[in-house]
């Protein structure tokens, strides 16, 4: 049997009729997963493939007078001229090759964010790291978009956040144990359709389902309904980026009500005595009253106060999505859900405790166990420079500037040359007009890709990617019970070549062909990379079989953990033997290590710190606008789907709207709209809706960035107008969630969108 496997799904490939003959086979979702997601049943559709980049192509100006004479700005403007791979190749692998003797290899940035495909061995991330690191390394990125906040700061408190999300305690057991379940952010089931490298089962419909028929009682703290498929659950408006201080209301009614676990927090914590200080108010601040967290928030404080008693008084689960953290302060949030659920006392006991991204992912709260899956070995990197991952526009904006990063001070590295594989910039960064005056400096960029995206037409080198349907690859995910071999299923497009070929292809110009292929081709590299997974899996209680019966069968399952997790369970029974991997071994409510880096914007316990932009310092006009992830692809990945276009209007993405913010501005459902601040302008289509309270306005990301010349992205983009800025000088995380804007409208003569035209190309 033939599979593949996609961020959202595995598919059986050519089992209907009439696929045998040529095309793209058609795809079925596995007969086991009874919610399967529709994103990706328009792979290989006409409109996609039309957007395919079929040659090696070169900016104009670029191939006419090289890297530097030439006007950078004029990436994303300029045509693009088609030429044969070995010009190609030569002309990146030259310039690669004269900024690394120029400049040295801290010239060139090859971080390269982004989720790129499920197969691990044509992983763009890990091929372009692997190959600059047998080059002499290359400036990377730490952390991710994704839980910048977190990644930095949960190692301090509880414990790295890969090890946090593969310990989310079982939707089973919070069907048989929870009474209560709290959400920040809702459990939205679109976001997991995904998990990356792969899905064999989607768990939340029924995870959810079986929660509510055992009665358990769902209560959202949210800006917008829509993100909870519980009718019954009671919605609870809240003002964007204000969780943590309903969050402390909720323990100060806990403390000095003396509802709280005295005994959990003696024995697993440290720092209460600070926190509590702080809650009452003996630490010079204001008490964190309910009374206070209304003004904040606007949950009313009466209801703050009844639902603290009614967790005091049940089995509850605290959950969080991530979205909370990808905001000015998103530090806080994170720390304090760990503070409400350790002053609760319910961590490690079934049912209770804290979850942290039920609805972000599939992986979290699913039944399989954690695997060791296969992986491209990346090398070693000599060069020691880095950014956290969202300071992107500022290392390009301030070659030789600070920066300030987990309570030190570093030096952005001073970039030539950018190498992007696998990832979306041009829609996944914030204040894109910003990232377009940075991505005008260095001398040449190069970026590997499938599509045409925003990122694609502004670069200098563009090289055609196969797709995983065209080469040999191995889907794998942690904790989705799957080992997919995905077997080339149909020749690659015109001239597209996969990753590894491209780099072998610069390897051989380059004289490091040994150390990048070591004389491996691609099935070669595969059976190597399962068989090390398979030798770290030997002792666990699923075994692989061997490499050559795994490509012949197609699809390995992992059968569900014998005994369901339930999150921190073993620290619970035995503390010390069982030590969490912070400073003091247990969870720290205030951490000595934070509070000495002295910084102003992250104290050593979580506390309310307004952000940047709220609705709590907003004009009367202004909006929050929400960038959540959208239903209908990953981020960017087929926004040209039918499946895709099929959620906007007129070709234009929504924006949410509440019907009272419509009526005053005088606009209708369907109107286009325009979405503006200091920064840039979005044009959009209103949605009227009361699944969103008043001042709050919502766009998914990901539809493909398409701006005029003023920079008016013309297809509705958020991050044309959101905030490019740390989340705090401790994590420097992305603050997508935090931003202002103005609506106006109706636009009567709105310009056209052209974001899936194929850019002026002059053909072979
Ligand atoms: N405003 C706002 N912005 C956000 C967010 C938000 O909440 N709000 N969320 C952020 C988050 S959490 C994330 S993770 C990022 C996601 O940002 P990205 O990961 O950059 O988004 P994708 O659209 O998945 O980009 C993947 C790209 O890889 C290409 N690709 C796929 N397979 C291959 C391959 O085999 N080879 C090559 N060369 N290319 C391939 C795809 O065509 C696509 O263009 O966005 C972030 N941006
Ligand atoms: N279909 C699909 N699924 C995806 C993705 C995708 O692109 N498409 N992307 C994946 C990726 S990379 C990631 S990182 C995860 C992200 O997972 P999340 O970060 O959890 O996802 P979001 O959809 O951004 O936000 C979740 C909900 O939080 C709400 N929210 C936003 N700000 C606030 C706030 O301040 N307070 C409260 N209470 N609620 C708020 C949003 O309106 C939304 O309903 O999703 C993954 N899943
Ligand atoms: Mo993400």
């Amino acid at each position: 049997m033939r599979y593949t496997s996609t961020h959202w799904g595995i598919y059986q490939l050519g089992v209907d009729a009439g696929d045998a003959a040529e095309g793209v086979p058609h795809a079925r979702p596995l007969a086991e997963d009874d919610d399967p997601s529709e994103i990706g049943l328009g792979l290989g559709e006409p409109e996609l493939e039309a957007l395919r980049i079929c040659h090696p192509a070169v900016r104009e100006g670029w191939l006419e007078h090289g890297p530097g004479g030439t006007a950078p700005g004029q990436r994303g403007s300029e045509r693009m001229v088609e030429v044969d791979w070995d010009t190609a190749l030569d002309l990146a692998a030259r310039d690669i090759d004269r900024v690394r003797r120029d400049d040295g290899n801290r010239a060139i940035f090859a971080g390269s964010y982004g989720w790129s495909s499920a197969g691990r061995f044509h992983h763009g991330q890990s091929q372009v790291h692997r190959f600059m690191n047998c080059l002499g390394g290359y400036v990377r990125h730490v952390n991710t978009y994704s839980l910048g906040a977190a990644h930095a700061l949960m190692p301090y408190i509880i414990g790295p956040m890969k090890d946090l999300m593969a310990d989310h305690t079982t939707w089973e057991v919070m069907a048989e144990h929870t009474d209560l379940f709290f959400s920040f952010g809702g459990v939205p089931r679109k976001n997991t359709q995904v998990s990356p490298g792969g899905v064999r089962q989607h768990f939340t419909r029924g995870g959810l389902a079986d929660m509510r028929a055992r009665g358990t009682k769902f209560v959202n703290f949210s800006p917008v309904r829509d993100n909870l498929e519980v009718p019954e659950a009671e919605w609870i408006q809240i003002r964007p980026n204000t969780d943590t201080a309903v969050m402390l209301a909720l323990a100060h009614v806990l403390v000095t009500e003396n509802r709280h676990d005295r005994a959990f927090l003696d024995r697993y914590c440290t720092g209460f005595v600070q926190v509590e200080a702080y809650l009452t108010g003996q630490a010079g601040t204001p008490p964190c009253t309910p009374e206070w967290a209304e003004a904040i928030s606007g949950v009313p404080a009466a209801r703050i106060t009844s639902l603290a008693r009614e967790m005091a008084g049940s089995r509850t689960m605290i959950n969080m999505a991530w979205s909370l953290q990808r905001a000015s302060h998103g530090e806080q949030p994170c720390w304090m859900l760990v503070t409400l659920a350790a002053i609760l006392g319910q961590i490690g006991l079934p049912g209770g405790g804290f979850g942290f991204g039920y609805g972000t992912t599939n992986a979290l709260g699913s039944p399989f166990p954690r695997t060791v899956g296969p992986t491209l070995d990346q090398g070693r990197n000599p060069v020691e420079d880095f950014i956290p991952v969202a300071r992107i526009a500022d290392m390009l904006l301030d070659p030789g500037g600070t920066f300030a990063y987990g309570g030190e001070t570093h030096r952005y590295p001073d970039i030539r040359l950018v190498h992007w594989v696998g990832g979306n910039p041009f829609h996944h960064h914030q204040d894109l007009n910003r990232l377009e005056r940075g991505w005008a400096r260095p001398e040449t960029i190069i970026v590997n890709e499938q599509y045409w995206t925003p990122t694609a037409r502004r670069a200098d080198i563009v090289f055609p990617a196969s797709t995983a349907l065209e080469r040999n690859d191995i889907g794998f995910a942690t904790r989705e019970g799957h080992y997919v071999a995905m077997r080339q299923a149909m020749p690659p497009i015109a001239g597209a070549r996969s990753d590894y070929e491209i780099f072998c292809g610069l390897a051989a110009r380059l004289g490091i062909t040994e150390a990048f292929t070591e004389d491996r081709d691609e099935i070669a590299w595969l059976r190597h990379m399962y068989e090390e997974a398979r030798a770290a899996m030997a002792q666990t209680e699923t075994p692989l079989p061997d490499f050559d019966r795994f490509w012949e069968q197609g699809l390995v399952q992992i059968p569900r953990e014998p005994q369901p997790t339930v999150m921190l369970q073993a620290f619970r029974a035995d503390p010390e033997g069982h030590a969490l991997p912070t400073p003091s071994g247990r969870i720290e409510l205030f951490c000595e290590k934070i509070a000495g880096f002295a910084l102003p914007d992250c104290k050593g316990h979580a506390c309310w710190m307004a952000p940047a932009e709220w609705l709590g310092a907003a004009a009367e006009d202004e909006l929050h606008l929400l960038s959540d992830q959208p239903a209908r692809r990953l981020h960017s990945q087929l926004d040209a789907s039918a499946h895709s276009r099929a959620g906007k209007v007129d070709g234009r993405e929504p924006v949410m709207i509440n019907a009272a913010d419509a009526a005053v501005r005088g606009i209708a459902d369907g109107d286009v709209v325009m979405l503006s601040n200091t920064r840039g302008a979005v044009y959009a289509a209103a949605q009227v809706s009361r699944d969103i309270m008043p001042g709050v306005v919502k766009l998914s990301t990901g539809a493909w960035y398409d701006p005029d010349g003023d920079g008016r992205d013309r297809h509705g983009n958020p991050n044309a107008v959101t905030l490019d800025q740390g989340t705090s000088s401790l994590t420097q995380g992305s603050s997508a969630q935090t931003c202002l804007v103005r609506l106006s409208g109706p636009v009567n003569a709105a310009p056209a969108v052209r974001a899936h035209e194929v850019p002026a190309l002059r053909r072979i």
